[in-house]
């Protein structure tokens, strides 16, 4: 698998790349991340990538011309297009079922934002999608992009190294329940004791003691903004 990464700060994603499960993902070949520097596709003297917005408003919005530049020059160095992504809090918010559709693409974009966002124009010319990876606002797409690089290349064959252990994560099975509590050594911590059913060698009884706590700990969660929009404006999306 390949992803660009179109940014103004490639150099946030140094340390973040050859951290131990990427790092030796991408010495293995089996995922390819490039970065591009929005800037190199700017033009004139100032080498200008934002400009303030049309009918007012605070901050400053990336311009069209850059950005789309340097997303057509990062296409054309590999066969497949694959998805653009722009990193926005307005887009589709990432969940593991997006994650698994992603991790099995061969190529995918990620444009990261600066400002307070991106001209409108850059999503219609590069036929691009919005996500989010939650209902906040970041100083930049910088970090959402590795979000999204992290939970997707754990997911591509061989960079786990046990495969079978995603299958059991968080979000992963059929009912996407979340985990429960678990526990390691020692038995007892500070007046905290581990649930004698874990000690009791039942694998049934295990099994039915973790169900039951994941349903628990996933009904508790909160719901996404959306969930608060009154009922008749409320669209399902994704
Ligand atoms: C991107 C927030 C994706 C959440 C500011 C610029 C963001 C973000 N998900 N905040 N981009």
């Amino acid at each position: 698998m390949r992803i660009d990464i179109v940014t103004l700060f490639p150099e946030m994603f140094a340390g973040f790349l050859e951290g131990s499960l990427l790092g030796t993902a991408r010495r293995a070949g089996l995922v390819e991340v490039h970065l591009a520097n929005i800037r190199d596709h700017a033009i004139g003297a100032h080498r200008q990538v934002d400009d303030r917005p049309f009918g007012g408003g605070p901050g400053m919005l990336l311009m069209p011309g850059p950005v789309v530049s340097c997303v057509e020059a990062v296409r054309a160095e590999a066969g497949e297009p694959g998805r653009t992504f722009l990193l926005s809090p307005g887009g589709r918010r990432l969940d593991q079922p997006l994650v698994e559709e992603l991790a099995a693409t061969s190529r995918l974009v990620l444009v990261c934002g600066r400002y307070e966002g991106f001209d409108a124009r850059i999503k219609t010319t590069l036929d691009a999608e919005e996500l989010s990876i939650g209902d906040y606002v970041l100083s930049g797409g910088e970090v959402a992009a590795m979000t999204v690089v992290e939970a997707v290349t754990r997911l591509v064959p061989g960079v786990l190294g046990h495969e079978e252990s995603a299958g059991l994560d968080s979000f992963s099975g059929a009912e996407r329940l979340v985990e429960g509590p678990q526990y390691t050594r020692p038995r007892e911590f500070r007046g905290l004791a581990v649930p004698d059913v874990l000690l009791s060698g039942d694998h049934a009884r295990i099994a039915a003691w973790r169900r039951a706590q994941s349903i628990e700990v996933t009904a508790g969660r909160s719901r996404p903004a959306s969930a608060h929009i009154p009922n008749p404006f409320r669209r399902t999306v994704s």
